[in-house]
């Protein structure tokens, strides 16, 4: 990686993010994430034969949109398990996300990572481990990298409210706090870890205080407002591209469907999932777009369907593909292994 002087060309204020033009490119992302998952629910319930789990972030939407709007392109990002929109809003080609589920080949995850644990470098999409948590560790290193070749990047690493009960949530945060890393880490407090609350997991009301500890900023927002998000990250991104070290961020949500895609859910209250939807991430910025006179109901309906046209083109161009050869990769990447006879343990 070529070493890259600290520059000022990097967007610092917030203010100018939150025109109505930039709004109007939030509310394409949030309708892009709520339809792809929806597609991916509709996939599904028809019988369609998806790879892997699916963790859905319907409801958490705005989380995504907002964290990938408020860092710059080349910003390295670690999605959580529910990262879909990261994917989605640093423009994965769909096919390839599609060609995943589908078991294709030219998906992005070529049949070695689960598709939600998919690195993908052209797009500085870091890569997730199936042990969470870790990857607050991993992301931390990676902005240890950073700081040490004096480039300006900032790595913003995402989580769930459970997630930060793991001792590798605190050894990351406390590495990153201690050496002044810049780091974002992004909590996505969707209120439970598959059937637990987080309330009975954890004595913190605020999952942010956890800052306090490691001698960081803190704060907590509504992580159904999509301006909020892009406002808490945006703030601590400009601190970190200063020399001024992490934040922890916890963004307050609710998950909208079951843990994966087919768990029936049955372990949440229905009163408590009913009301939740009451506080939709997309409608909150339509009804604030709409109020500002800068977006109609035809021009939403407009971007509803153009979204869902999209992604019905990618879906028909996955399922065109060639059916994935994994077999052959194995022996590819651990061709000493099968040359010496020996098996790697
Ligand atoms: C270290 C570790 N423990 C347990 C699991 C199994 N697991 C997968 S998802 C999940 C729930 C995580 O909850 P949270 O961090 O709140 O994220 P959410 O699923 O709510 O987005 C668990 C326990 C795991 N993958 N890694
Ligand atoms: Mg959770």
């Amino acid at each position: 990686m070529a070493k890259r002087k600290k520059t000022t060309r990097r967007r610092d204020g917030v203010a100018e993010q939150l025109a109505p033009d930039v709004l109007l490119g939030l509310m394409e992302h949030l309708v892009l994430v709520r339809e792809f998952e929806r597609a991916c629910e509709r996939l599904w319930a028809d019988g369609e034969r998806m790879i892997g789990e699916f963790h859905l972030s319907l409801g958490q939407e705005a989380i995504a949109v907002g964290t990938c709007a408020a860092v710059e392109p080349d910003d390295p990002i670690c999605p959580s398990i529910r990262g879909m929109g990261v994917y989605l809003c640093r423009d994965v080609p769909m096919v390839g996300l599609m060609a995943s589920f589908f078991d294709r080949q030219d998906g992005i995850s070529e049949g070695r990572w689960p598709h939600w644990h998919s690195p993908v470098p052209e797009r500085h999409i870091l890569p997730l481990t199936g042990m969470l948590g870790s990857s607050v560790v991993t992301s931390a290193g990676v902005a240890l990298t950073h700081k040490l070749r004096g480039s300006d990047r900032v790595v913003a690493v995402m989580i769930g409210d459970g997630t930060t009960n793991t001792g590798y949530f605190h050894e990351g945060m406390n590495f990153a706090a201690a050496q002044d890393l810049p780091m974002v880490c992004i909590i996505e407090n969707n209120q439970y870890a598959v059937s637990t609350p987080i309330s009975e997991a954890a004595r913190a009301k605020d999952l942010s205080s956890r800052a306090v500890g490691y001698g960081i900023p803190g704060i907590t927002v509504d992580g159904n407002d999509v301006r909020a998000v892009y406002g808490a990250v945006r703030e601590a991104v400009v601190r970190a591209r200063r020399d001024g070290g992490p934040t922890l961020i916890e963004c307050k949500t609710y998950r909208w469907s079951g843990q994966v895609l087919g768990d029936p859910d049955t372990l949440r209250p229905q009163a408590e999932k009913e009301a939740a939807q009451k506080d939709c991430p997309v409608l909150a910025l339509k009804d604030e777009l709409s109020r500002q006179g800068a977006l109609s109901e035809a021009g939403y309906a407009k971007m509803v369907s153009d979204a869902g046209a999209r992604i019905g083109n990618a879906i028909d161009a996955a399922r065109a593909l060639p059916a994935l050869d994994a077999g052959a990769d194995p022996l590819r990447d651990y061709w000493p292994y099968a040359e010496s006879g020996e098996v790697p343990a």
